[in-house]
Protein backbone atom coordinates (compact mmCIF):
# COMPACT_ATOMS: atom_id res chain seq x y z
CA UNK A 1 0.00 0.00 0.00
CA UNK A 2 2.97 2.48 0.65
CA UNK A 3 4.13 2.62 -2.44
CA UNK A 4 1.78 2.13 -5.86
CA UNK A 5 3.81 0.16 -8.08
CA UNK A 6 5.19 -2.21 -6.00
CA UNK A 7 5.62 -5.24 -7.43
CA UNK A 8 4.15 -8.73 -5.99
CA UNK A 9 8.27 -9.66 -5.47
CA UNK A 10 8.50 -6.38 -3.63
CA UNK A 11 5.41 -6.62 -1.79
CA UNK A 12 6.27 -10.08 -0.44
CA UNK A 13 9.58 -8.92 1.09
CA UNK A 14 8.09 -6.55 2.57
CA UNK A 15 5.14 -8.55 4.39
CA UNK A 16 8.19 -11.43 4.55
CA UNK A 17 8.72 -10.99 8.50
CA UNK A 18 4.93 -10.28 9.27
CA UNK A 19 3.98 -13.62 7.58
CA UNK A 20 6.15 -15.57 9.57
CA UNK A 21 5.77 -14.12 12.79
CA UNK A 22 2.11 -15.45 13.30
CA UNK A 23 1.74 -14.44 16.88
CA UNK A 24 1.90 -10.69 18.33
CA UNK A 25 1.12 -9.26 21.40
CA UNK A 26 -1.62 -5.88 21.39
CA UNK A 27 -1.37 -3.21 24.01
CA UNK A 28 -4.17 -1.16 25.27
CA UNK A 29 -3.03 1.27 27.89
CA UNK A 30 -4.65 4.92 28.74
CA UNK A 31 -6.65 6.96 31.02
CA UNK A 32 -9.24 4.76 30.84
CA UNK A 33 -7.34 2.12 32.99
CA UNK A 34 -8.17 4.92 36.07
CA UNK A 35 -11.88 4.73 35.74
CA UNK A 36 -11.05 0.73 35.20
CA UNK A 37 -14.67 0.11 34.16
CA UNK A 38 -16.69 2.18 36.81
CA UNK A 39 -17.90 5.26 37.01
CA UNK A 40 -19.69 7.22 39.88
CA UNK A 41 -19.79 3.75 41.70
CA UNK A 42 -21.25 1.89 39.14
CA UNK A 43 -19.51 -0.69 36.52
CA UNK A 44 -20.20 0.31 33.30
CA UNK A 45 -20.80 -2.78 30.67
CA UNK A 46 -18.85 -3.40 27.34
CA UNK A 47 -15.14 -2.86 26.71
CA UNK A 48 -13.37 -0.85 28.90
CA UNK A 49 -11.63 1.98 26.62
CA UNK A 50 -15.01 2.90 25.47
CA UNK A 51 -15.68 4.31 29.65
CA UNK A 52 -16.07 8.20 28.55
CA UNK A 53 -18.06 7.22 25.34
CA UNK A 54 -20.27 4.55 27.29
CA UNK A 55 -20.95 6.49 30.21
CA UNK A 56 -21.39 9.94 28.68
CA UNK A 57 -18.52 11.42 30.77
CA UNK A 58 -18.46 15.47 29.71
CA UNK A 59 -14.79 16.32 28.76
CA UNK A 60 -13.63 18.26 31.62
CA UNK A 61 -14.47 15.08 34.32
CA UNK A 62 -12.57 12.45 32.07
CA UNK A 63 -9.65 14.74 31.81
CA UNK A 64 -9.08 14.56 35.64
CA UNK A 65 -8.59 11.15 35.17
CA UNK A 66 -4.93 12.07 33.70
CA UNK A 67 -4.06 13.09 36.96
CA UNK A 68 -4.27 9.68 38.08
CA UNK A 69 -2.69 8.44 35.94
CA UNK A 70 0.69 7.33 37.39
CA UNK A 71 2.09 4.03 36.16
CA UNK A 72 5.42 4.14 38.53
CA UNK A 73 5.37 0.18 38.16
CA UNK A 74 5.90 -0.06 34.28
CA UNK A 75 8.73 -1.42 33.22
CA UNK A 76 8.85 -1.73 29.42
CA UNK A 77 11.36 -4.14 29.44
CA UNK A 78 9.57 -6.92 31.34
CA UNK A 79 6.54 -6.05 29.12
CA UNK A 80 8.78 -7.13 25.88
CA UNK A 81 10.43 -9.71 27.36
CA UNK A 82 7.33 -11.19 28.37
CA UNK A 83 5.87 -10.66 24.90
CA UNK A 84 8.99 -12.92 23.58
CA UNK A 85 8.48 -15.39 26.41
CA UNK A 86 5.00 -16.14 25.23
CA UNK A 87 6.72 -16.37 21.24
CA UNK A 88 5.39 -13.23 19.88
CA UNK A 89 7.36 -11.91 17.39
CA UNK A 90 5.85 -7.82 17.09
CA UNK A 91 3.46 -5.60 19.35
CA UNK A 92 1.26 -3.12 18.87
CA UNK A 93 0.68 -0.16 21.32
CA UNK A 94 -2.19 2.26 21.26
CA UNK A 95 -0.39 5.35 20.84
CA UNK A 96 -3.60 7.14 20.55
CA UNK A 97 -7.09 5.33 21.44
CA UNK A 98 -10.80 7.15 20.56
CA UNK A 99 -10.22 9.38 23.90
CA UNK A 100 -7.44 10.65 22.06
CA UNK A 101 -5.22 10.44 25.02
CA UNK A 102 -1.39 10.67 23.50
CA UNK A 103 1.02 7.61 25.33
CA UNK A 104 3.61 9.95 23.60
CA UNK A 105 4.85 13.78 23.99
CA UNK A 106 2.68 15.37 21.73
CA UNK A 107 3.60 18.75 20.55
CA UNK A 108 0.17 19.55 19.02
CA UNK A 109 -1.92 18.83 22.01
CA UNK A 110 -1.43 18.99 26.21
CA UNK A 111 -3.69 15.85 26.05
CA UNK A 112 -0.79 13.38 26.48
CA UNK A 113 1.35 11.44 29.21
CA UNK A 114 3.96 14.23 29.30
CA UNK A 115 1.64 17.27 29.66
CA UNK A 116 -1.70 15.82 31.58
CA UNK A 117 -0.32 13.50 34.04
CA UNK A 118 2.04 12.99 36.91
CA UNK A 119 3.97 10.35 35.53
CA UNK A 120 5.08 13.38 32.70
CA UNK A 121 7.20 11.00 30.85
CA UNK A 122 6.92 9.49 27.05
CA UNK A 123 5.85 5.94 27.40
CA UNK A 124 6.31 5.21 23.78
CA UNK A 125 10.25 5.55 23.75
CA UNK A 126 11.93 3.20 26.38
CA UNK A 127 9.19 0.52 24.69
CA UNK A 128 10.44 1.29 20.94
CA UNK A 129 14.25 0.65 22.95
CA UNK A 130 13.13 -2.26 24.49
CA UNK A 131 11.81 -3.67 21.16
CA UNK A 132 15.07 -3.03 19.74
CA UNK A 133 16.82 -4.63 22.55
CA UNK A 134 14.67 -7.81 22.20
CA UNK A 135 14.25 -8.20 18.72
CA UNK A 136 10.19 -7.30 18.69
CA UNK A 137 9.11 -5.79 15.99
CA UNK A 138 7.29 -2.69 17.19
CA UNK A 139 3.72 -1.64 15.83
CA UNK A 140 1.74 1.89 16.66
CA UNK A 141 -2.26 1.87 17.16
CA UNK A 142 -3.37 5.34 15.89
CA UNK A 143 -7.27 6.00 15.90
CA UNK A 144 -7.58 8.37 13.17
CA UNK A 145 -11.23 9.03 12.96
CA UNK A 146 -11.78 9.04 17.02
CA UNK A 147 -11.02 11.84 19.77
CA UNK A 148 -13.70 12.28 22.41
CA UNK A 149 -11.66 14.88 23.71
CA UNK A 150 -10.47 17.59 21.03
CA UNK A 151 -13.56 19.22 18.62
CA UNK A 152 -14.36 17.64 15.90
CA UNK A 153 -13.25 14.24 16.76
CA UNK A 154 -16.08 12.46 18.23
CA UNK A 155 -18.77 12.34 15.13
CA UNK A 156 -18.40 8.14 14.67
CA UNK A 157 -19.06 8.06 18.64
CA UNK A 158 -21.89 10.89 18.78
CA UNK A 159 -21.72 14.03 20.92
CA UNK A 160 -22.54 14.28 24.54
CA UNK A 161 -20.24 17.48 25.40
CA UNK A 162 -20.35 20.93 23.68
CA UNK A 163 -16.57 20.63 23.91
CA UNK A 164 -16.42 17.94 21.14
CA UNK A 165 -17.94 20.21 18.42
CA UNK A 166 -16.32 20.92 15.93
CA UNK A 167 -14.76 19.78 12.18
CA UNK A 168 -13.89 16.57 11.67
CA UNK A 169 -11.77 17.90 8.67
CA UNK A 170 -9.92 20.72 11.01
CA UNK A 171 -9.33 18.22 13.63
CA UNK A 172 -7.77 15.39 11.10
CA UNK A 173 -5.60 18.66 9.88
CA UNK A 174 -4.64 20.39 13.37
CA UNK A 175 -4.06 17.08 15.53
CA UNK A 176 -4.71 13.23 13.54
CA UNK A 177 -2.29 14.13 10.29
CA UNK A 178 0.56 15.86 13.15
CA UNK A 179 0.25 13.43 15.43
CA UNK A 180 0.81 10.44 13.34
CA UNK A 181 3.84 12.54 11.55
CA UNK A 182 5.21 12.15 15.26
CA UNK A 183 4.67 8.70 15.73
CA UNK A 184 6.35 7.74 12.20
CA UNK A 185 9.31 10.35 13.21
CA UNK A 186 10.04 10.08 16.79
CA UNK A 187 9.95 6.69 18.10
CA UNK A 188 12.54 4.84 14.98
CA UNK A 189 11.63 2.30 13.11
CA UNK A 190 8.31 1.14 12.98
CA UNK A 191 6.84 -2.42 11.71
CA UNK A 192 3.42 -1.43 11.44
CA UNK A 193 0.51 1.20 11.65
CA UNK A 194 -2.30 0.09 13.12
CA UNK A 195 -5.60 2.52 11.97
CA UNK A 196 -8.98 2.18 13.63
CA UNK A 197 -12.60 2.60 13.07
CA UNK A 198 -13.06 3.70 9.74
CA UNK A 199 -16.72 5.08 9.51
CA UNK A 200 -16.18 8.49 9.48
CA UNK A 201 -13.24 8.18 6.51
CA UNK A 202 -13.56 9.59 3.28
CA UNK A 203 -10.82 9.18 0.65
CA UNK A 204 -10.08 12.87 1.21
CA UNK A 205 -9.64 12.67 4.76
CA UNK A 206 -7.84 8.99 3.96
CA UNK A 207 -5.19 10.92 1.52
CA UNK A 208 -4.48 13.40 4.09
CA UNK A 209 -2.36 10.16 5.88
CA UNK A 210 -1.19 8.50 3.24
CA UNK A 211 2.35 10.51 2.21
CA UNK A 212 3.43 10.30 5.80
CA UNK A 213 3.49 6.39 5.59
CA UNK A 214 6.88 7.27 3.17
CA UNK A 215 8.34 7.88 6.79
CA UNK A 216 8.70 4.57 7.08
CA UNK A 217 9.51 2.82 4.38
CA UNK A 218 8.48 -0.82 4.37
CA UNK A 219 5.81 -0.10 7.21
CA UNK A 220 2.61 -2.30 7.15
CA UNK A 221 -0.35 -1.16 7.75
CA UNK A 222 -4.01 -2.41 8.48
CA UNK A 223 -7.14 -2.13 6.61
CA UNK A 224 -9.20 0.32 9.14
CA UNK A 225 -7.72 3.97 7.27
CA UNK A 226 -11.21 4.14 5.21
CA UNK A 227 -11.83 6.41 2.24
CA UNK A 228 -11.26 3.14 -0.04
CA UNK A 229 -7.99 2.59 1.21
CA UNK A 230 -7.29 -1.58 1.51
CA UNK A 231 -3.93 -1.46 3.39
CA UNK A 232 -2.10 -4.64 3.78
CA UNK A 233 -4.19 -6.79 5.80
CA UNK A 234 -7.48 -7.46 6.95
CA UNK A 235 -8.31 -7.68 10.97
CA UNK A 236 -11.03 -9.74 12.00
CA UNK A 237 -11.99 -8.37 15.56
CA UNK A 238 -12.64 -11.24 18.54
CA UNK A 239 -13.74 -13.86 15.78
CA UNK A 240 -11.91 -16.62 13.58
CA UNK A 241 -13.08 -16.83 9.96
CA UNK A 242 -14.44 -20.19 9.14
CA UNK A 243 -11.96 -20.18 5.97
CA UNK A 244 -9.43 -17.89 6.62
CA UNK A 245 -9.61 -15.26 4.13
CA UNK A 246 -8.07 -16.97 1.33
CA UNK A 247 -5.66 -14.54 -1.02
CA UNK A 248 -5.64 -11.73 1.64
CA UNK A 249 -2.99 -11.26 4.88
CA UNK A 250 -4.89 -11.09 7.66
CA UNK A 251 -4.94 -10.95 11.74
CA UNK A 252 -7.47 -11.58 14.11
CA UNK A 253 -7.27 -9.42 17.17
CA UNK A 254 -8.57 -10.52 20.22
CA UNK A 255 -8.61 -9.78 24.18
CA UNK A 256 -7.82 -12.47 27.13
CA UNK A 257 -10.95 -11.49 28.77
CA UNK A 258 -13.95 -9.39 27.57
CA UNK A 259 -12.38 -5.97 27.24
CA UNK A 260 -8.96 -4.32 25.75
CA UNK A 261 -8.17 -1.79 28.59
CA UNK A 262 -8.21 -2.53 31.51
CA UNK A 263 -11.27 -3.18 33.65
CA UNK A 264 -11.09 -3.98 37.19
CA UNK A 265 -14.07 -5.94 37.58
CA UNK A 266 -13.80 -8.25 34.31
CA UNK A 267 -12.79 -11.35 35.13
CA UNK A 268 -13.75 -13.37 32.35
CA UNK A 269 -10.44 -14.88 30.89
CA UNK A 270 -10.19 -17.37 28.13
CA UNK A 271 -8.10 -20.34 29.33
CA UNK A 272 -4.82 -21.35 28.45
CA UNK A 273 -6.08 -24.22 26.22
CA UNK A 274 -9.06 -21.88 24.06
CA UNK A 275 -5.60 -19.09 23.75
CA UNK A 276 -3.99 -22.15 22.39
CA UNK A 277 -6.47 -23.33 19.91
CA UNK A 278 -7.23 -19.87 18.82
CA UNK A 279 -3.37 -19.52 17.77
CA UNK A 280 -3.26 -23.22 16.03
CA UNK A 281 -6.60 -22.81 14.61
CA UNK A 282 -5.87 -18.79 13.08
CA UNK A 283 -2.05 -20.58 12.28
CA UNK A 284 -4.05 -23.90 10.42
CA UNK A 285 -5.37 -20.93 8.24
CA UNK A 286 -3.43 -19.13 6.95
CA UNK A 287 -3.82 -16.05 9.32
CA UNK A 288 -2.15 -13.75 12.32
CA UNK A 289 -3.10 -14.04 16.17
CA UNK A 290 -2.91 -10.34 17.96
CA UNK A 291 -3.89 -11.16 21.48
CA UNK A 292 -4.53 -8.13 23.70
CA UNK A 293 -3.07 -7.00 26.78
CA UNK A 294 -5.11 -4.44 29.17
CA UNK A 295 -2.13 -2.82 31.78
CA UNK A 296 -3.21 -1.08 34.51
CA UNK A 297 -3.23 2.68 35.46
CA UNK A 298 0.19 1.39 37.38
CA UNK A 299 1.80 0.17 34.87
CA UNK A 300 0.88 -3.81 34.92
CA UNK A 301 -0.08 -6.46 33.30
CA UNK A 302 -2.73 -8.47 34.75
CA UNK A 303 -1.99 -11.22 36.45
CA UNK A 304 -4.32 -13.77 34.80
CA UNK A 305 -2.45 -12.27 31.40
CA UNK A 306 1.04 -12.77 32.62
CA UNK A 307 0.11 -16.41 33.64
CA UNK A 308 -1.65 -17.67 30.38
CA UNK A 309 1.64 -15.73 28.13
CA UNK A 310 4.01 -17.52 30.36
CA UNK A 311 2.17 -21.07 29.65
CA UNK A 312 1.79 -20.56 25.96
CA UNK A 313 5.28 -19.47 25.78
CA UNK A 314 6.07 -22.77 27.32
CA UNK A 315 3.86 -24.41 24.63
CA UNK A 316 5.38 -22.53 21.69
CA UNK A 317 9.40 -23.38 23.41
CA UNK A 318 8.29 -26.82 22.21
CA UNK A 319 5.76 -26.67 19.42
CA UNK A 320 6.92 -23.31 17.80
CA UNK A 321 8.18 -24.70 14.88
CA UNK A 322 4.68 -25.57 14.18
CA UNK A 323 3.45 -22.53 13.84
CA UNK A 324 5.90 -19.39 12.87
CA UNK A 325 6.61 -19.62 8.47
CA UNK A 326 3.53 -22.15 8.07
CA UNK A 327 0.88 -22.26 5.83
CA UNK A 328 -2.53 -22.86 6.14
CA UNK A 329 -3.55 -26.63 6.18
CA UNK A 330 -4.07 -27.85 2.36
CA UNK A 331 -7.24 -30.20 3.63
CA UNK A 332 -10.29 -29.27 5.56
CA UNK A 333 -10.29 -29.19 8.94
CA UNK A 334 -10.06 -32.62 11.00
CA UNK A 335 -11.50 -34.04 13.43
CA UNK A 336 -8.88 -34.70 15.97
CA UNK A 337 -7.63 -30.91 15.28
CA UNK A 338 -5.58 -28.89 12.92
CA UNK A 339 -3.11 -28.70 10.47
CA UNK A 340 -0.04 -26.29 9.08
CA UNK A 341 1.93 -27.26 6.80
CA UNK A 342 6.08 -25.98 5.69
CA UNK A 343 7.46 -26.64 1.94
CA UNK A 344 10.80 -26.81 1.29
CA UNK A 345 13.37 -29.01 -0.58
CA UNK A 346 10.77 -31.03 -2.69
CA UNK A 347 9.07 -32.08 0.84
CA UNK A 348 6.26 -30.75 2.99
CA UNK A 349 6.13 -31.31 6.54
CA UNK A 350 2.77 -31.39 7.61
CA UNK A 351 2.06 -30.64 11.29
CA UNK A 352 -0.60 -32.01 12.37
CA UNK A 353 -2.00 -30.28 16.11
CA UNK A 354 -3.74 -33.08 17.95
CA UNK A 355 -6.46 -31.42 20.23
CA UNK A 356 -8.28 -34.93 20.88
CA UNK A 357 -5.30 -37.72 20.93
CA UNK A 358 -7.33 -40.18 19.77
CA UNK A 359 -8.19 -43.11 21.79
CA UNK A 360 -7.69 -46.02 18.92
CA UNK A 361 -4.18 -44.55 18.72
CA UNK A 362 -5.20 -43.28 14.67
CA UNK A 363 -4.68 -40.15 13.06
CA UNK A 364 -6.51 -40.12 9.36
CA UNK A 365 -4.22 -37.38 7.26
CA UNK A 366 -6.05 -37.46 3.75
CA UNK A 367 -3.43 -37.37 1.56
CA UNK A 368 -1.78 -39.67 -0.84
CA UNK A 369 2.23 -38.86 -0.56
CA UNK A 370 4.90 -41.18 0.32
CA UNK A 371 5.70 -40.59 3.68
CA UNK A 372 9.59 -39.66 4.52
CA UNK A 373 9.18 -39.20 8.54
CA UNK A 374 6.86 -39.31 11.55
CA UNK A 375 7.61 -38.22 14.68
CA UNK A 376 6.22 -36.14 18.13
CA UNK A 377 7.71 -32.62 18.12
CA UNK A 378 7.90 -32.55 21.45
CA UNK A 379 10.09 -35.58 21.35
CA UNK A 380 11.78 -36.85 17.96
CA UNK A 381 12.64 -40.41 19.59
CA UNK A 382 8.97 -41.05 19.45
CA UNK A 383 8.46 -41.66 15.85
CA UNK A 384 5.08 -43.40 14.53
CA UNK A 385 4.30 -45.70 11.93
CA UNK A 386 1.83 -44.55 8.84
CA UNK A 387 -0.59 -46.76 6.75
CA UNK A 388 -1.38 -45.51 2.92
CA UNK A 389 -5.12 -46.89 2.23
CA UNK A 390 -7.55 -45.72 -0.30
CA UNK A 391 -9.00 -42.31 2.73
CA UNK A 392 -4.99 -41.13 2.54
CA UNK A 393 -2.87 -41.92 5.26
CA UNK A 394 -3.57 -43.21 8.68
CA UNK A 395 -0.65 -42.58 11.22
CA UNK A 396 -0.41 -45.41 14.20
CA UNK A 397 0.10 -43.15 17.47
CA UNK A 398 1.52 -45.05 20.44
CA UNK A 399 1.48 -44.01 23.74
CA UNK A 400 -0.09 -40.86 25.96
CA UNK A 401 -0.57 -37.59 24.45
CA UNK A 402 2.83 -35.31 25.64
CA UNK A 403 0.44 -32.21 26.06
CA UNK A 404 -3.41 -32.38 27.42
CA UNK A 405 -4.09 -28.81 25.11
CA UNK A 406 -2.23 -30.02 21.93
CA UNK A 407 0.37 -32.41 21.16
CA UNK A 408 2.47 -31.76 17.43
CA UNK A 409 2.99 -34.65 15.05
CA UNK A 410 5.21 -33.93 12.12
CA UNK A 411 4.73 -35.47 9.08
CA UNK A 412 6.90 -35.53 6.31
CA UNK A 413 5.89 -35.90 2.90
CA UNK A 414 7.25 -36.44 -0.48
CA UNK A 415 6.58 -33.37 -2.38
CA UNK A 416 3.59 -31.07 -2.44
CA UNK A 417 0.67 -32.60 -0.73
CA UNK A 418 -1.86 -34.44 -2.74
CA UNK A 419 -5.12 -33.92 -1.26
CA UNK A 420 -7.72 -36.96 -1.65
CA UNK A 421 -11.01 -35.52 -2.72
CA UNK A 422 -13.40 -35.39 1.03
CA UNK A 423 -16.60 -36.38 1.53
CA UNK A 424 -19.23 -33.40 1.69
CA UNK A 425 -19.87 -34.21 5.59
CA UNK A 426 -16.18 -33.52 5.82
CA UNK A 427 -16.39 -30.42 3.61
CA UNK A 428 -19.30 -28.77 5.76
CA UNK A 429 -17.42 -29.12 9.19
CA UNK A 430 -14.14 -27.43 7.71
O1 LIG B 1 -9.42 -0.81 20.19
C1 LIG B 1 -10.41 -1.82 20.29
C2 LIG B 1 -11.77 -1.24 20.30
O2 LIG B 1 -11.90 -0.16 21.22
C3 LIG B 1 -11.87 -0.73 18.90
N1 LIG B 1 -11.15 -1.71 18.12
C4 LIG B 1 -10.49 -2.61 19.01
C5 LIG B 1 -9.16 -3.06 18.46
C6 LIG B 1 -13.23 -0.55 18.45
N2 LIG B 1 -13.74 0.64 18.20
N3 LIG B 1 -14.94 0.48 17.78
N4 LIG B 1 -15.21 -0.79 17.76
C7 LIG B 1 -14.16 -1.49 18.16
C8 LIG B 1 -16.46 -1.32 17.34
C9 LIG B 1 -17.52 -0.48 17.88
C10 LIG B 1 -18.39 -1.05 18.73
C11 LIG B 1 -19.50 -0.29 19.18
FE1 LIG B 1 -20.04 -0.05 20.99
C12 LIG B 1 -20.79 -0.80 19.28
C13 LIG B 1 -19.50 1.07 19.46
C14 LIG B 1 -20.80 1.43 19.87
C15 LIG B 1 -21.60 0.27 19.73
C16 LIG B 1 -19.06 -1.45 22.09
C17 LIG B 1 -20.38 -1.37 22.45
C18 LIG B 1 -18.51 -0.19 22.29
C19 LIG B 1 -19.49 0.61 22.81
C20 LIG B 1 -20.63 -0.10 22.91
Amino acid sequence: MVSHNETKEERDARMGWWREARFGMFIHWGVYAVPAGIYQDKQIDGIGEWIMNRAKIPVAEYIEYAKRFDPVKYDPDAWVHLAKEAGMKYLVITSKHHDGFALFDSKVTDWDVVDATPYGKDLLKPLAEACRKHGIKLGFYYSQAQDWRHPGGAAAGGHWDEAQEGSMDDYIRDIAVPQVREILTNYGPLAILWWDTPTDMNQERAEAFLPLLELQPGIITNNRLGGGVEGDFSTPEQHIPDTGIPGRDWEVCMTMNDTWGFKSWDDNWKSTQTLIHNLVDIASKGGNYLLNVGPTAEGEIPQPSIERLKEIGRWMQVNGEAIYDTQASPFQRPEWGRCTRKEQDGKTTLYLHVFDWPADGTLGVPVSNNVIACYLLADRSREFSTIQGKEGLTVQLTGDAPDTICSVVGLEIKGKPEVIQQDVEQTEEG
